[in-house]
């Protein structure tokens, strides 16, 4: 069998899927791997609340270290701000990380709701991370992480009490996205995303959102494409929140942090400040 494939049908579907797993599997940003060491709980989303900006301040030796610790607080808040709103959960039950990244969120969830958490990526090297940090934290049993498509997971119909998207929707067709999701999530059970949008207001992408396509190599959607596509496919929406004034102090702190940054710090907080971005989470039920 190819790696690149299940024993059914290829897990990449497209060269467009090649390159974004290509990207995904030479990531070694610090901003992720140095935060992620702090607790060793690793991100690949962004943070809210307010920072500590005493942590700029005092020793110079330290300061990067105290920002490091300070931006993954904020990482830490956003996702569990995201399972606030994915419980209750019943114990046993079983979620779907679409998209999970170094597993995270998924770790955050096992621990949390005591549930059975599968988390899928199509990067190989995230998947491999995953495991073995399940594996380091002795819940190999309860979180696991396989190479899949989240368009077409190969998981059963009705198989999951919760399912979210943690900053991974831009890189897919919603319409598929939320067919699969609604497939797999049983009557009554829980999607949440947290996503950047940008406003059907302002018109189309502006020149920062264009940037943050091109940087990650993704295709963020409008917001009305989100609210079109779940009424499609029997997601019904419990709450939308607005998430952008929350995030823009951990750009602003992150853009301060020279040994952390990536480049793409001034294009969201240019996209945000200028109304042409929303951070949002959106939480609906499956009917
Ligand atoms: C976060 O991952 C970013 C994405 C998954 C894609 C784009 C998201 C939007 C909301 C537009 P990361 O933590 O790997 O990014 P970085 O390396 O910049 O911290
Ligand atoms: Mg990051």
């Amino acid at each position: 069998m190819s790696p690149t494939t299940t024993a059914t049908a290829p897990v990449l579907k497209s060269l467009y899927q090649r390159s974004v797993a290509d990207y995904w599997n030479a990531e070694r940003n610090p901003v992720n791997l140095l935060l992620g060491d702090v607790s060793g709980t690793y991100h690949h989303h962004y943070g809210i609340g307010e920072p500590d900006w005493s942590v700029l301040e005092g020793p110079e030796d330290t300061r990067e270290q105290r920002t490091i610790e300070e931006l993954h607080r904020l990482e830490t808040a956003q996702a569990s701000f995201l399972l606030d709103h994915l419980a209750p959960i019943p114990v046993g039950g079983r979620l779907l990380d679409a998209g999970c990244g170094r597993g995270g969120t998924s770790f955050m969830a096992n621990q949390r709701f005591g549930a059975q958490v599968e988390g899928i990526s199509i990067s190989e090297e995230q998947v491999r991370f995953a495991n073995e940090q399940a594996e380091r934290r002795g819940v190999a049993d309860s979180a696991r992480f396989s190479f899949r498509n989240m368009l077409a997971t190969g998981f059963e119909t009705a198989a999951f009490d919760g399912i979210w998207n943690n900053e991974s929707t831009m890189y897919v067709n919603l319409d598929d996205l939320f067919a699969e999701h609604s497939r797999l999530l049983k009557p009554g059970g829980r999607y949440v995303t947290i996503t950047g949008c940008y406003n059907d207001v302002y018109g189309l992408p502006s020149r920062a959102v264009s940037e943050i396509n091109s940087h990650y190599i993704c295709d963020i959607h409008p917001r009305s494409a989100y609210f079109k596509a779940m009424a499609a496919n029997g997601l019904v929406p419990i709450n939308v929140i607005d998430l952008t004034e929350a995030t823009i102090p951990y750009w602003r702190m992150r853009a301060r942090s020279p040994h952390l940054v990536t480049g793409i710090e001034d294009a969201f907080l240019e996209a945000y400040t200028g109304g042409s971005f929303h951070y949002l989470l959106i939480a609906a039920d499956r009917v």
